[in-house]
């Protein structure tokens, strides 16, 4: 009887609960979400910026787009460069090269991330006279959204995500004017952006949606809802701001309405279809809506914090490998 019992008992145990147990399994799958290394995001800026000024038609900038490309294949991206010749509001014509990194090519369901790799012309915000028409250095305008970046290649590379991942670093964002009275002011920023919208790398490329970096890296950063993103892709940034919150970085990514700013995920958006989110630094106590060194020639490494980049590629990276 008490063998008889002791049966009874392992049966239902065999029978009930081993598929049950197989199956919570499943669902426990667990995402390892490597770690963003600050450090190494803080060198990818400082490299850039030991170039100078990234301006378009320069050495500098040839000099640092083969740097991306060569570190972008070396992460073991499928890298493509789309070379252009965009003519700017002032009649320049610009030689722009987009940078497109491709993390496993084959799958469908593909996340962007992007960010401009372009300097200023023009310091042309500096409260100086004689420093406005000097380059702009651009740590935090530029090379710290393709620093985090390079830092989440350099990851992607080694632990691959379930998603495929396209990172583009655009060219000619920053040869805009902000005069409304002459020119056709919006559409003369971000001329890299809006050339790929048009001729995309690849025919009938899509993504499940896209998310900018721009101005990323300054000590105590705020990036508060901008207004496009809500209007295009409310529910990305619903789902980056709360996981921010939820790795504790509330402090940067501030759940409250932003500015309206013409950034290249405007042309992501309006030109590519594509939902995209803009995290970009919003000071709202200042004149310019950004930085008190933004577009003068001071925009230099002082402006660049690990925490912030660090706040910022944890946060993607979550985001990134969470995706199905
Ligand atoms: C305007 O000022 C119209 N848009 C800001 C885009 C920008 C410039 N981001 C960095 N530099
Ligand atoms: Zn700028």
């Amino acid at each position: 009887m008490k063998n008889f019992l002791a049966f009874i008992v392992m049966a239902f145990f065999l029978v009930s609960c081993h598929p049950a147990t197989r199956k919570t399994t499943n669902e426990e799958k667990v995402i390892n979400i490597p770690s963003f290394d600050a450090d190494s995001a803080f060198s990818f800026v400082q490299h850039q910026v030991d170039f100078g000024a990234r301006v378009p038609n320069t050495p500098a900038h040839d000099a640092c787009a083969n740097f991306f490309v060569s570190t972008l294949k070396g992460f073991g991206a499928q890298v493509t460069t789309q070379e252009a010749d965009l003519r700017a509001f002032d009649g320049t014509v610009i030689h722009a090269v987009n940078i497109i990194a491709s993390f496993h090519p084959e799958l469908e369901t593909r996340i962007l991330l992007f960010a401009h790799w372009d300097t200023r012309p023009w310091a042309d915000n500096d409260p100086k006279p004689e420093n406005r028409k000097k380059p702009v250095l651009g740590a935090n305008d530029g090379a710290s959204g393709t620093g985090v970046l390079l830092e989440i290649a350099r990851q992607l590379g080694k632990h691959p995500a379930s998603v495929g991942v396209d990172i583009i670093f655009f060219d000619a964002e920053d040869w805009g004017t902000n005069d409304t009275q002459t020119t056709d002011s919006d559409n003369s920023w971000c001329l890299g952006t809006q050339y790929w919208a048009k001729h995309p790398h690849k025919d009938g490329y899509h993504a499940r949606y896209g998310i900018l970096l721009d101005m990323v890296g300054a000590p105590q950063a705020t990036f508060y809802r901008e207004q496009f993103s809500e209007y295009y892709a409310a529910h990305i940034v619903d789902k980056v701001w709360s996981q921010a919150q939820n790795l504790g970085f509330g402090q940067f990514f501030i759940n409250q309405k932003g500015g309206g700013i013409t950034d290249d995920h405007v042309f992501v958006n309006q030109m590519a279809g594509i939902p995209s989110i803009d995290i970009i630094h919003f000071d709202p106590n200042t004149n310019t809506g950004f930085g008190s060194y933004w577009h003068t020639v001071h925009d230099d490494m002082s402006n660049i914090d690990r925490n912030t980049l660090f706040a910022v590629g944890t946060t993607l990276m979550n985001v990134i490998y969470n995706e199905k």
